[in-house]
């Protein structure tokens, strides 16, 4: 396969090289691709160099697929324009994941969705990811109503000025600032921008995300979102309302045995999932698994992921593997 990684100087795109050099992707011809800045660098794949080319020589070479990680507005623009030169592009952005014309996956949860004519594939955002990873066999057996969700979020999922500006804090230089105040010491219940109805746009992405993945509105997320000082790794305080009653066995059984899921609840020596165990890990780790006591049927749990992997590249790169093993490109 020729595959084009665009965004490749950037954090997810860094994590992407790595990841399709750990999983062997079948790839004939690497096409490093980012912004008319980063042209003519060089970047190292398996030990072999190759030059970063702009878009639209990217274009014009005619990927069999393009992994994007390069923003909303480089997708929105230029995702199109590889489909149409016949490249299958998959879109690690929030461009087209809520389009209905496009098909939002996690390998794990509906591949089985994708065909041949879908020339732009979204993948889901990063805290969405590892919430569904979570829910989906849970919703199976026991079909979720409401589900409550309080996010943890690293700077990593800001992108490298927000780490940055960590890393500054930390030293106690000063520099320039990702988010209007400082992240070290601090928790901000803000991650992406403000909408009109109060909510952030992180919070959508949780509350709609989940729904179009497993192709089922009768359930409804509720979610705030919040960035702490963690370098990497995203964590999640969950709670779901199901319409039938679980035994606590059998749910740590479900998650146990469910693809890409870990589980990771042994109180009683202090083993539950945290951002430095996930760190550079696949899996989604899932743990303090509880009843909630307060009303029926509800369960309590804390979920854990490296949000540059599972949650962005890792994702990505499965959906690729997919297209790949199925003919489907
Ligand atoms: P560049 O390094 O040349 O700016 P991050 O999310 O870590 O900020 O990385 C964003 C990635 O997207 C980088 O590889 C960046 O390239 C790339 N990128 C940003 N804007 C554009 C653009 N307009 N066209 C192509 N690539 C872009
Ligand atoms: C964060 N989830 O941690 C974001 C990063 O919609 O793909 C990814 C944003 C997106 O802030």
């Amino acid at each position: 396969m020729k595959v084009a990684v665009v965004g490749a100087t950037g954090m997810v795109g860094e994590v992407m090289l790595k990841v399709l050099a750990e999983r062997n992707f079948p790839v004939s011809e690497l096409i490093p691709v980012a912004s008319e800045r980063s042209v003519g660098k060089r970047i190292n794949y398996k030990g072999e160099d190759y030059t970063v080319v702009g878009l639209e020589t990217a274009v014009s070479m005619k990927p069999d697929i393009a992994l994007f990680s390069a923003g909303g507005d480089t997708s929105l623009e230029w995702a199109p324009k590889f489909a149409e030169a016949g490249t299958t592009v998959v879109d690690n952005s929030s461009a087209w994941r809520m389009d209905p014309s496009k098909k939002l996956v996690v390998p794990e949860i509906n591949a089985s969705v994708l065909t041949k004519d879908d020339k732009i594939i979204a993948n889901p955002n990063c805290s969405t990811i590892q919430l569904v990873m979570a829910l989906n066999p849970l919703h199976k057996k026991y079909k979720m109503k409401r589900v409550v969700v309080s996010t943890y979020q690293s700077v990593s999922g800001t992108g490298v000025k927000a780490v940055r500006q960590l890393e500054n804090e930390i030293a106690g230089v000063e520099g320039e600032m990702a988010y209007p105040y400082p992240i070290g010491r601090n928790a901000l219940p803000h991650c992406d921008v403000f909408l009109e109805n109060g909510y952030t746009k992180e919070e959508m992405k949780l509350a709609r995300e989940p729904q179009k993945i497993m192709d089922d509105k009768t359930f409804s997320v509720s979610a705030t979102a919040v960035r702490i000082p963690t370098a990497g790794g995203h964590s999640e305080s969950v709670n779901v309302e199901f319409e039938n009653d679980f035994d606590l066995a059998e749910v740590r059984q479900l998650l146990s045995e469910t693809p890409g899921v870990v589980v990771q609840d042994d109180t009683a020596n202090n083993s539950y999932p945290m951002p430095i165990f996930a760190h550079e890990k696949d899996e989604v780790f899932v743990g303090r698994i509880r009843r909630d006591e307060t009303q029926p049927n509800s369960l309590n749990m804390w979920i854990v992921a490296d949000n540059l992997r599972k949650g962005a590249a890792t994702n990505t790169i499965q959906i690729a593997e997919y297209l790949v093993t199925n003919n489907l490109v």
